[in-house]
């Protein structure tokens, strides 16, 4: 463990400091390790692409639409090495969520995630990608 003394903006340092607490952060080298980490976890699968991650693609859709759910169906048993698994719950008379655990190199399961958020019937959706390196 290394301790780091850092000089910010007193502006900048309430920010942290707001966020940290509303984030209910016990301290604030937790707070910092997390963003820095998130940060660090960023660019390490923009610089490689085939870091093995994780993630949970979540999404709303109108299972009216026509085929929409045989559609996203197909396209999980067609990629089922990535699809570690899925979960359905039926929101109102229209709308599904669904959410997928995916598992993968970085790439790959972004390029999956996007495919299915572009499909025609799906509403809204977001891919939470978690690179699976030891920080
Ligand atoms: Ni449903």
């Amino acid at each position: 463990m290394q301790r780091l003394t850092i000089s910010i903006d007193d502006d900048l340092a309430d920010q942290f400091e707001q966020w940290s607490d509303a984030r209910g952060y016990a301290n604030r080298s937790e707070a910092f390790r997390d963003l820095l980490r998130k940060e660090l976890g960023q660019s390490h699968v923009q610089a490689h692409p085939d870091t093995a991650c994780v993630g949970t693609l979540s999404f709303v859709y109108d299972h009216h639409e026509r085929t929409v759910a045989l559609r996203l169906m197909d396209m999980q048993h067609d990629h089922h090495e990535l699809t570690v698994s899925s979960m359905h719950a039926h929101l109102d008379h229209d709308l599904c969520m669904e959410t997928v655990i995916l598992r993968g190199p970085a790439l790959v399961v972004q390029t999956f995630a996007q495919k299915v958020l572009a499909e025609r019937g799906v509403h809204q959706g977001h891919l939470h990608l978690v690179p699976l390196t030891r920080a």
